[in-house]
């Protein structure tokens, strides 16, 4: 699931620069980003929980810029640790302070930051935020209790957005947060935004006021709690307010602040951690995948499309060709075989020149302006025909969905930009396609000829009398009655010469297994074609999503989908047992 998450996290990431800057899905997918930031976090603490190995206390000081959360850390730890300065914005790298752990204690941290690399305190700089320290001056607090005490870079300064990664990654591993609020800043917009979005992690809190000056505490208390339950749904935390001490240079901390602090510590529910991770991560999924969703669904109409259109070529090609009384020509031109095959190769001969000067015609009739190759048969035309149909049939749909998408990351709009330049190549491969087939189908109608030529061999009656029969009509006669237009391309079956053999064979014992392997013949024929559709044309319409921009998909397929789905119920399965 974290791995799925990270994906789809650099997904967005990387599909926000390709957006239109007006484009107001803009602002939704940022905020998407920022959510599984912390959903990635979230599961990254659960991960650290469920190893076996007990974790340390991670507390962690959270606020507004110059609130003084720097400061507050060198006070509980009692040490000056944390660099302190009047420049907003002046730390922004999380930093690690220990309390009294061995340094196998809080080993674990290295692996919860993930691709965040650990830094000698004094070799943070800006130029790389995705960096954190954890100083290995061990200190020995009696203000905190046994812990790693967090101080964190702000979240509403200029520069905030650019390390606020590294302040999620350090609120999610914390058990608790120490938020420290300014009398200046305590209502700003941006304190109230942070802590909505980190309700999901259920963690206790401490508010802490600083800058305070003397009777102002009690209304900036009342007012924190209204604004509190405006935003959040859990009970309003303990306040605690921080006086300046002018003589010791910083604020002064209340007497009994250690008592609140291990108050706090027994709030924290770690076993309720996966319960409240599976919330979130429910709560957003469905929205976090909408455009998930929509590329999917887009993709799988696409390929719907390309069935239909194909299987609709299948149709058209069994209409026009394999069952049109007048094209159909495949199964004479396996009895012209045989006659070559009975050695009859003077009627055979003709009859060949009858097939190709009748056919003629009709090639003429499907030119229609274009030019087709002199070698190519009427079923070569219509299959070239019906392959242009298919793109264009298919172009017409895609520029439709294009007009109409709403989806706002253009899928369809790439798909005929794709479709416009794939074109004609793929024209062009299927027509080689379909000439190929045509050169290698001529064996099956060889083949088919001698399994009927073998099959007569076996009855020597019928054999005979095929030899024996003679063409009782010239060739001038017949090639008169095809010049005046007298013969029909499906009457060549019926030419006198080939009545004598085809009702021969028809009417003796081998009549039914002409017919069987006329229709085998048929089926394998339409079987052929079909799979040279799914080789060419399929083929490279199904590839053309791997041709599309790729910086706009998120290119997660429904396999890693589906996946990531089931390990989410697999979670909540789980925790019923829990
Ligand atoms: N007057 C006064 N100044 C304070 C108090 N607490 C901190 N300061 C000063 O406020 C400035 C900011 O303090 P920091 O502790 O660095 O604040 P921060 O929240 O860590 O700020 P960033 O790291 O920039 O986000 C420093 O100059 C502190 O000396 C206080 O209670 N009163
Ligand atoms: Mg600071």
């Amino acid at each position: 699931m974290l791995e799925f998450i990270q994906i789809l996290k650099q997904r967005y990431q990387a599909i926000l620069p390709f957006l239109d800057p007006l484009d107001p899905t803009i602002s939704e997918y940022n905020l998407r980003i920022e959510q599984l930031l912390l959903a990635e976090a979230f599961l990254r603490k659960g991960e650290m929980l469920e190893a076996k190995r007990k974790q340390p206390l991670h507390i962690a000081v959270i606020g507004p810029t110059q609130a003084g959360k720097s400061t507050l850390v060198n006070l509980l730890l009692d040490a000056d640790l944390a660099g302190v300065s009047p420049l907003a914005g002046y730390t922004v790298h999380p930093q690690g302070f220990v309390n009294r752990l061995a340094n196998d204690d809080w080993a674990a941290v290295q692996h919860y930051f993930g691709r965040f690399q650990q830094r000698a305190q004094d070799q943070l700089n800006a130029s790389r935020y995705d960096c954190y320290s954890v100083n290995p001056q061990v200190v020995d607090s009696a203000r905190l209790p046994d812990c790693v005490l967090w101080d964190t870079p702000d979240f509403d300064s200029i520069d905030a957005e650019d390390y606020q990664e590294g302040v999620i990654r350090t609120i999610a591993l914390a058990d608790m947060l120490v938020l420290v609020l300014s009398k200046e800043k305590y209502a700003d917009q941006s304190v109230w935004d942070m802590l909505k979005k980190v309700a999901a992690f259920h963690q206790p809190l401490l508010i802490c006021v600083n800058k305070l000056t003397e009777g102002s505490e009690q209304i900036i208390t009342s007012s924190l709690q209204e604004k509190w339950q405006q935003c959040r749904d859990d009970s309003f935390p303990p306040v605690i307010p921080l006086f300046y001490d002018k003589q010791a240079g910083h604020p002064q901390l209340p007497a009994d602040f250690d008592r609140t602090v291990s108050k706090i510590n027994g709030q924290i529910k770690h076993n309720k951690h996966a319960q409240y991770r599976q919330q979130m991560m429910q709560q957003h999924w469905r929205n976090w995948l909408q455009p998930v969703e929509e590329e999917l669904e887009a993709e799988a109409e696409w390929q719907q499309m390309i069935e239909a259109a194909l299987e609709q070529a299948a149709q058209d090609y069994q209409r026009d060709y394999l069952n049109h009384p007048h094209h159909y020509q495949t199964f004479q031109d396996a009895l012209v075989e045989l006659l070559n095959l009975l050695e009859l190769p003077g009627i055979a001969k003709v009859l060949g020149k009858t097939r190709r000067v009748m056919t003629w015609p009709v090639r003429k009739v499907f030119q229609l302006g274009k030019k087709y190759k002199s070698g190519d048969t009427q079923e070569n035309v219509l299959l070239k025909q019906i392959g242009e149909h298919v793109l264009i049939q298919l172009a017409d749909t895609v520029w439709e969905k294009s007009e109409q998408d709403s989806s706002g990351n253009d899928w369809w709009k790439d798909a005929r930009m794709v479709l416009r330049q794939l074109r004609q190549p793929l024209l062009e491969d299927y027509e080689q396609g379909v000439e190929a087939y045509h050169a290698e189908f001529r064996q099956d109608v060889e083949k088919t000829a001698h399994r009927l030529y073998y099959q007569l061999q076996e009855q020597p009656l019928i054999l005979n009398t095929l030899r024996a029969t003679r063409a009782t009509t010239d060739a001038t006669a017949l090639a008169l009655a095809i010049n005046t237009g007298g013969i029909g391309l499906h009457d060549l079956v019926i030419t006198p010469a080939m009545l004598s053999v085809t009702s021969l064979l028809a009417e003796s014992a081998a009549g039914s297994y002409m017919k069987k392997l006329e229709a085998e013949l048929k089926q394998h024929q339409l079987n052929t074609v079909k799979q040279l559709f799914a080789e060419t044309l399929a083929n490279g319409l199904n590839g053309m999503t791997g041709r599309m921009p790729h910086g706009r998909r998120f290119s997660i397929t429904r396999q890693q989908l589906d996946e990531a789905e089931q390990a989410l119920k697999e979670k909540r399965h789980g925790l019923r047992i829990l």
